[in-house]
């Protein structure tokens, strides 16, 4: 008897011990988890502004000026593939109203004989690259704009891509809301937009100023904030927050930041313009991915309709350079204790081993057995001593974003003292700290000073920037 006891009481402990975390607040849809994880997407505009040098075509353009030479969208998934890019959302519409594809519900489209977006969606399934969709509500041609009749003709039109052509892993709905051909602005029906996407795939994530499937960061240049949290407070009927780059602590909505900028100074390509350099763009990896955002780099294919030389070579020497600073991770043979406290550090058990949180498979996790929630330190014994310059933290995010503040800090050596090096609030998905300078050491804390909810983390890693 005494033993059936203490076997049920074992059995239940180790229940206890083995159920899921609750989450805390909003979490990720499955495809807003896939979404995230994919990290950089390329974004392609193309059409006549391509070939009229303009960035918002006035919708009179004659159809013919749209006439690339030699258009390759295997290309484009090629360059996709190279850079490192797992989606490409091409612009099935922008704001001159011209369709990439032989609309029913436009006559300012390409001819039946040169459907963009067939060739785009079929090279992207051939070369095992997800397809995006920018559909601009705003048009400058279609004469029913400006007039409600325009919302169902928007509804069909989004209908007949996503029926015809996709799933999409994600509709683009741009926020700019002009006049129309009739000098109107258009009221749009949001709710029909977005019901008529989610009907036919609900696994489509929806890109507006506020979601509702991920949100505009807030600026065209590569950037969200330090502080950035996943979650967005939506007021109903809303479409516009200040706070896309920051994301809001009490958001009662899972909606990430998606930082679009261009590879170049416009959306369009244009003859005179060159791409950035590489280390433009890893600055903007690590002020867009490394602040828990997902990367939309603009790649314009040219009026060939091929992504220019230029613009790839630089594609694959960032990708080389990710390459070479994120492929080794310095943490590899380290050991993780933890300790709580105030001042002095006392060693706390953990739920999930430490050991999680240096393996690179995503979902197991490390987490505390108690419900700390502040001064928690992970001290990171290294076998040797080691330098490097970048830490790179993740949350476990199917379970909520829970960190508030955190630091860095390290020892010098055996009984020789240690220094602050860094600090920062949020973490999220995914926080790269670029430290003000390498440190050399055999031991590091990672400090959660303060966390919503018990802190549960999924990776630590360190890199040098400057190894070879
Ligand atoms: C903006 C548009 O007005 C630009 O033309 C471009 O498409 C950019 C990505 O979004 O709102």
């Amino acid at each position: 008897m005494k033993k059936t006891l203490i076997i049920t009481a074992a059995a239940l402990a180790l229940a206890a011990c083995t159920t899921e975390p609750k989450p805390y607040g909003p979490v990720p849809t499955e495809a807003q988890l896939a979404w995230q994880r994919m990290e950089i997407n390329m974004f392609c505009h193309f059409g006549p502004n391509t070939f009229t040098g303009a960035e918002w075509g006035s919708g009179q353009e004659a159809e013919e000026v749209f006439a690339p030479t030699a258009m390759d969208c295997r290309q484009w998934v090629d360059v996709a593939r190279q850079a490192g890019m797992g989606g490409i959302i091409l612009t099935g519409k922008h704001h001159d109203g011209f369709c990439l594809w032989p609309s029913a519900y436009s006559i300012h489209t390409v001819p039946d004989s040169m459907d963009v977006l067939r060739e785009f969606t079929d090279a992207c399934r051939e070369g095992g690259v997800k397809a995006g969709v920018y559909i601009s509500p705003w048009d400058r041609n279609h004469p029913t704009y400006g007039t409600p009749e325009y919302n169902a003709v928007f509804a069909n039109t989004l209908r007949e891509v996503h029926e015809g052509y996709g799933p999409f892993f994600e509709q683009w709905f741009d926020g700019a809301c002009g006049e129309g051909p009739n000098g109107k602005r258009q009221e749009y029906d949001w709710p029909l937009f977005e019901g008529t996407v989610t009907d036919i795939n609900p696994e489509c994530v929806m890109f507006s100023d506020v979601g509702p499937g991920c949100r505009w960061v807030g600026n065209e240049e590569g950037r969200a904030e330090k502080t950035n949290w996943s979650r967005l407070k939506v007021e109903s009927g809303k479409r516009k927050t200040e706070n896309g780059g920051c994301g809001d602590i009490d958001g009662d909505s899972w909606i990430p930041a998606e930082v679009d900028v261009s590879i170049r100074p416009g959306w369009f390509w244009h003859k005179e313009e060159h791409p950035k350099t590489v280390d433009e763009l890893m600055e903007i990896y690590y002020n867009s991915v490394g602040r828990n955002g997902l990367l939309l780099l603009n790649v314009p294919p040219d009026d060939r309709g091929r992504i220019p030389a230029e613009d790839s070579a630089v594609l694959v020497a960032f990708r080389q350079e990710r390459d070479r600073i994120f492929s080794h991770d310095l943490t590899e043979g380290s050991v993780i204790e933890a300790y709580v406290g105030d001042g002095i550090m006392t060693a706390a058990k953990s739920r999930y081993p430490t050991s999680n949180l240096s393996d690179t498979a995503y979902h197991t996790y490390w987490m505390l057995k108690n419900n700390d929630t502040s001064n928690i330190d992970l001290k990171i014994i290294l076998p040797e001593e080691r330098e490097f310059d970048l830490v790179m933290l993740q949350e476990y995010i199917p379970l909520g974003q829970r960190v508030t503040q955190f630091h860095i800090s390290y020892s010098f050596g055996e009984d020789m003292g240690g220094a602050w090096v860094a600090s920062g609030t949020t973490i999220g998905y995914k926080r790269i700290i670029h430290l003000p300078h390498p440190i050399r050491t055999r031991t590091l804390y990672i400090t959660i000073d303060h966390s919503l909810a018990p802190p549960i983390l999924n990776r630590i890693a360190l890199y040098n920037t400057q190894a070879q």
